[in-house]
């Protein structure tokens, strides 16, 4: 997969492309399923999530991908999967050996060293909601739920010492001092690791592919201790990573006992992030963040995006003059967030959840798979200097007693893997939160102008809905300066309305461009003047497919169309509101005439 880190010593396979592919039947069940029942009579390009394409578009059941591969003798094999939907479920020659039902989320399956030679692998996967096969995703989100392959899958093949990841932590800006902390992908005794020799070199990262000159070479570096293999240097001459010169550096670690070795190259960014005074800083100085919600998702390839359209998201995002995105609402590509370190773009990457409550949060499989993914996040996005904020939870009954200790547990996991970054979640309860404490940012999600003109009582209808804007934004900050968390910073984590692509009308009411041009105009404006307004991800950049359901009656063309473009990225006439305010904006504090 096209994405940091590699291990350029080990063979690695990439298993994208055409596997044999069978659409088993809509009610048959994996744990009754016979060998005799599949009949491989298509094929499917992996990533596709397989009810994206026309074939078995609404399909809701049980589907197989097939692959033979080799499994060279004497080798650790590992499966490397960048994320997939719903319930996958992996076998070998039939053997189970691993479940993947962690939705967009990247993770290792180990293949057991008894295999070796050509197999069968075999990977069944499940896409109906069902919450004692998915805890996580359940219900109907308003985004739609497909099944298989959204992302690219490797198969490692490594010695005894083979090494996982590096994680990489600036520890201060003025030297610059760096911190790294060695994983190995299994544990390696104390007196193992007393036998290898572990070279590291720091060197410049170069777009063109380059070699980048080197900074530093340390040989046996003097590790904290043992059990922790970290240790620190500092970089004198290197850049630090802005948003307008995103400098990025490889470290490369390899190590050899004598018998074996293995090299990783990870990629890290040297900058600290913090708040100060109601406002996020990026080393050290104030930054308003200014961007868009993201779906992974089009209508052609549904959440499995080809390279070049993470590419093409990206530079419309640049085009709109933002600095900022919000990773709605799963962990993300690896690969879109390589390209953000690279365009100096601002992330806030959040744990797969919408609208979680009490039927959730009593569940210990629910609880444990949101532990084990907030875990993965961290790990598979540590050294992405883009990503600035973890969320979870988004919009959770968060103003519910009982939730509390789901709320705990899942700040404590993240917490626990990062200490460096800023933590929030995305509410709807602003008024009546009760764990914000937990928060380094206030994060809200509000819809004034849109979803309380949903008037059952005509009477009470508003009659100018776009002042329900500032109204309202007023209320939240007031509500926030009056609560503890006035020294916080505040973000609108979502705010938009919807706007059908092509649908013009003097009227300008909802529904038309029109209206959403005078709301994102009125949004961005306030944004942008107002410094107790610490930033905002618009909802949202494209429009995107959602309930398959009843629920779509809500959802014109069964599709979320609140997207300043479309879900083919044709602009709507928002765009160039949106572009002009973000990008005078910008050149005022590049002027130094903000902040
Ligand atoms: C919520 C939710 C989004 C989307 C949005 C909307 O805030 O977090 O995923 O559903 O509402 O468009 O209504």
């Amino acid at each position: 997969m096209k994405h940091y880190p590699y291990y350029p010593e080990r063979s690695v396979l990439s298993l994208e492309g055409l596997w044999d592919f069978s659409f088993i039947g809509e009610d048959l069940e994996i744990d009754n399923l016979s060998e005799r029942q599949i009949h491989y009579d298509d094929f499917m390009d992996v990533p596709m999530a397989f009810d994206a394409t026309p074939a078995y578009a609404g399909k809701q059941g049980l589907a197989a991908y097939r692959k033979f591969i080799t499994l060279a003798e004497g080798r650790k094999h590992y499966l490397k999967v960048a994320g997939m939907g719903m319930q996958n479920r992996f076998y070998i020659d039939q053997e189970e050996i691993g479940l993947c039902r962690l939705p967009y989320t990247g993770m290792t399956i180990p293949i057991p060293e008894k295999f070796n030679g050509e197999v069968e692998l075999v990977v069944l996967s499940d896409n109906r909601l069902d919450i004692n096969k998915t805890p996580l995703f359940d219900k109907r989100t308003d985004f739609y739920s497909y099944g298989g392959f959204f992302r690219g899958i490797d198969l490692h093949s490594t010695g005894p010492l083979a090494l996982d990841r590096v994680q990489i932590k600036t520890e201060n800006i003025t030297k610059p001092q760096i911190s790294a902390r060695i994983f190995f992908q299994e544990e390696v005794q104390n007196t193992e690791i007393e036998k290898i020799c572990f070279k590291v070199c720091i060197r410049e990262y170069n777009s063109s592919g380059k070699r980048g000159h080197t900074l530093l070479e340390i040989e046996n570096p003097n590790f904290s201790s043992q059990t922790n293999m970290e240790f620190s240097f500092v970089l004198p001459d290197a850049r630090i990573w802005t948003l307008d010169d995103p400098a990025l550096y490889e470290l490369i670690v390899r190590v050899d006992d004598g018998k074996h070795s293995d090299t990783v190259i990870e990629r890290f960014g040297i900058r600290i992030v913090g708040t100060d005074k109601g406002q996020i800083t990026l080393n050290g100085q104030p930054v308003k963040l200014l961007g868009y919600n993201r779906h992974e998702s089009h209508p052609q390839f549904g959440p499995a995006l080809p390279y070049s359209q993470l590419v093409q998201d990206l530079q419309i995002l640049k085009d709109l003059n933002c600095n900022f995105i919000r990773g709605s609402h799963y962990p993300q590509d690896q690969r879109f967030l390589d390209l953000c370190d690279e365009s100096g773009f601002l992330f806030f990457e959040e744990s797969f959840s919408w609208q979680h409550n009490d039927r959730h949060f009593s569940r210990p499989d629910f609880m444990e798979d949101m532990e084990l993914q907030h875990r993965l996040m961290v790990r598979n996005s540590y050294n992405h200097p883009s990503v600035i904020m973890w969320g979870f939870l988004n919009e959770g009954d968060s103003h519910k007693e009982s939730s509390r200790q789901a709320y705990e547990s899942c700040f404590r996991a993240i917490r626990e893997e990062d200490r460096t970054r800023l933590i929030t979640y995305a509410t709807n309860h602003p008024l009546d939160d009760l764990y914000l404490e937990l928060c380094d940012v206030i994060s809200i999600n509000t819809y004034p102008g849109w979803y309380e003109m949903d008037d059952e009582d005509p009477a009470e209808e508003v009659t100018r809905p776009l002042d329900r804007i500032n109204q309202e934004i007023n209320l939240l900050i007031e509500h926030k300066n009056s609560s503890n968390h006035k020294n916080k910073p505040l973000i609108l984590s979502e705010i938009g309305a919807g706007a059908i692509y092509g649908w013009r009308d003097s009227l300008r009411s909802h529904w038309t461009e029109g209206y959403q041009e005078d709301y994102l105009e009125t949004v961005c404006t306030r944004i942008c003047e107002d410094d107790a307004l610490a930033g905002v991800a618009l909802w949202q950049f494209c429009d995107g497919r959602t309930y398959q359901s009843g629920r779509a009656v809500k959802r014109p063309r069964a599709f979320n169309n609140k997207g300043t473009c479309d879900e083919y990225r044709r602009p709507k006439i928002a765009y160039t509101a949106v572009q002009r305010i973000f990008g005078a904006y910008r050149e005022r504090s590049c002027l130094g005439t903000e902040f």
